[in-house]
């Protein structure tokens, strides 16, 4: 399999951990988006939203991250990354699409004004844009943190939804996202970085912001 990817980007981090947890040999292709790499012709015919990550499976394509990684985990459905359980699997779902829709748009906001822009020299942060996310923040890791209180992970088992979840966390130091007031998600957090999976994962991305 074939993954067209960003080192920098959560969305292929999150399909990177999984395919390390499960074992898959991907074959990556890194994309330089700042080159404009996911406007070429042949890019966009991969993906008419010009957006990476992208699998390719065998000719099969397959964009947006959280269903790579659910076609990944049904691939090795031994692994019960993403269970066959039917309410199970809805609350891996549930997680999911939370992340995608409530607190990972937050903290990526604030990300890329606090991280992003500095680190690529895109001028400087701006308050206004940071205030509102920030508010949602506020409202958003506590139903998580209640969530993690009586479990290790955010769907009961180790599932796609911690990768999903895992990888909005990515730059929550530079961005300043503080989880003192939410110690479940704190140390969560600690036990998903420290999987070799998500080690193996960050490992180009870790290269790429020392140098
Ligand atoms: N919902 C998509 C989001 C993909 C996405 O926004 N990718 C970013 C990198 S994090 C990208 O390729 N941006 C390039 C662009 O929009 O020009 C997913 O989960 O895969």
């Amino acid at each position: 399999m074939k993954l067209y990817n960003a080192n920098l980007s959560p969305n292929a981090m999150r399909v990177r951990a999984v395919a390390f947890e499960l074992d898959i040999d991907l074959e990556i292709i890194d994309v330089d988006l700042r080159n404009g790499e996911n406007r070429t012709p042949d890019f966009l015919a991969l993906n008419p939203n010009g957006k990476v990550p992208v699998l390719v499976d065998d000719g099969f394509v397959l964009w947006e991250s959280r269903a790579i990684d659910s076609y990944l985990a049904s691939v090795r459905p031994d692994r019960g990354l993403y269970p066959d359980d039917v309410k199970k699997r809805a609350i891996v779902d549930q997680w999911s699409y939370w992340q995608a829709i409530h607190l990972g748009p937050a903290i990526q906001r604030v990300s890329f004004e606090r991280v992003m822009k500095s680190k690529f020299g895109m001028g400087e942060p701006e308050e206004a844009a940071i205030q509102p996310q920030l508010k949602d923040i506020a409202q958003f890791l506590p139903v998580l943190d209640a969530d993690l209180a009586d479990k290790d992970w955010v769907a009961g088992d180790l599932s796609i939804a911690d990768f999903a979840m895992g990888s909005t966390f990515m730059y929550r130091q530079g961005a300043g996202i503080s989880l003192d007031a939410t110690p479940y998600v704190a140390k969560w957090i600690e036990r998903l970085e420290s999987r070799p999976s998500w080690q193996g994962a960050l490992k180009p991305l870790m290269a790429m912001m020392s140098g």
